[in-house]
């Protein structure tokens, strides 16, 4: 029988790519998408229309318990992968309460749900480098403790420690990823990666002038999201759940990463980056760079993509996307 996988969050970028990832793997393959998203397919499904037919899509509510318990109930699926979240860190800063309900309950209904009725169902949270915020050791890794800056931050670091908790007293097989930045062509566009990726290609079609940004040292380590979701698997897939770091080990700042994407069609970022006040953070994670050398042990993962590759695929595929869309 194939084996059955629960991904929320699937119209996301990760969602996306983990979901042609086990549908590989020959995976039947649940989504779970707010009903407001499974009512607006032509918007919020574009990530996912080359594979949409081969997907179960549920609709459901991550802040309702009787909604995850009925999913999980009707699916009793072998893996539930957790990705579901408000990620976007400054609309976290601006709407805090609905941040935390939506991270912290989703993923306790989830983790209850499973403990009461599908205890052999595997899961997977997605936690982030956003925990370890204010750094307390430089890299970081599984052991370093953490210090969130933002009530996103604070939500995954509950997520984290009721994951830990559910598979501690319950003996569930559950376990937190700790993913750094990851991007891809298909990162949402208020992200500054792609953010920067579609501006150098509206400046160089002549459709935007400049580019707005705020603090651009803040140093990352981006890696590319196809690498990560294989992590993701990886982890459920070992006799023993733990939490793994997934990262490249090497950081760069959001002016290398502009730098590098405006040279890519010839342009000097000095001429179009406008630093502006107003874009900062009002508590800002500086520095993050991650120590992968666990999962590089344990999972055997280890990233394709280094920082070169990954500007050069999110350049090309947005200069082809602003050729084709006109925007
Ligand atoms: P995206 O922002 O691209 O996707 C988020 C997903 O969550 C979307 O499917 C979205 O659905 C869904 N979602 C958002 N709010 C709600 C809500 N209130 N109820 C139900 N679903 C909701 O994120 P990514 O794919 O980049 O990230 C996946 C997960 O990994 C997230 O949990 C994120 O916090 C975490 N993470 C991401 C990292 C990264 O660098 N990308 C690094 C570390 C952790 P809809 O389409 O309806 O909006
Ligand atoms: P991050 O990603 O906050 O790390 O969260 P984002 O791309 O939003 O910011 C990265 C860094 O760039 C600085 N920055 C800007 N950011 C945005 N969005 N827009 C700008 O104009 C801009 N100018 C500078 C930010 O201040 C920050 O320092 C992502 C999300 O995917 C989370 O869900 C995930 O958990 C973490 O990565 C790891």
């Amino acid at each position: 029988m194939k084996k059955k996988a629960l991904i929320t969050g699937i119209t996301g970028q990760d969602g996306s790519y983990l979901a042609e990832f086990l549908l590989k793997k020959g995976y039947s393959v649940h989504g779970m998408v707010r009903r407001v998203a499974a009512e607006d397919e032509s918007h919020r499904f574009w990530r996912l229309r080359h594979i949409k037919k081969s997907l179960n899509i549920h609709a459901g509510s991550l802040e309702s318990y009787a909604s995850v318990i009925n999913i999980v109930t009707k699916i009793k699926p072998n893996e539930i992968y957790h990705l579901g979240a408000q990620s976007y860190i400054d609309y976290a800063f601006k709407d805090e309460f609905s941040t935390i309900n939506t991270n912290i309950n989703g993923t306790h209904f989830l983790l209850s749900a499973i403990k009461e009725f599908s205890p052999k169902t595997k899961f997977y949270f997605a936690g982030s480098s956003e925990m370890f915020g204010k750094v307390r050791e430089v890299p970081q890794n599984e052991k370093t403790p953490f210090y969130p800056r933002s009530v996103y931050g604070i939500s995954k670091v509950a997520g984290f420690d009721l994951t830990r908790n559910y598979r501690e007293a319950y003996k569930l097989f559950c376990c937190s990823g700790i993913l750094f930045n990851h991007e891809s062509p298909r990162r949402g566009f208020e992200f500054v990666t792609r953010k920067i990726t579609h501006a150098v290609a509206r400046i160089k079609f002549g459709l935007q002038k400049d580019l707005q940004l705020g603090n651009i040292d803040a140093k990352r380590d981006w890696g590319h999201a196809k690498d990560y979701v294989e992590a993701m698997w990886l982890m459920l897939n070992r006799k023993k759940p733990e939490d793994y770091v997934i990262s490249t080990g090497k950081h760069y700042t959001v002016r290398d990463f502009a730098k590098l994407a405006f040279k890519l069609v010839d342009l000097d970022y000095k001429k179009f980056v406008k630093v502006e006040k107003k874009l900062y953070r009002p508590s800002e994670v500086e520095s993050l760079l991650g120590n992968c050398s666990k999962a590089k042990r344990e999972l055997k993962w280890k990233p394709k993509y280094d920082f070169k590759k990954l500007v050069e695929d999110m350049v090309k595929a947005d200069l082809e996307f602003v050729e084709k869309e006109g925007y």
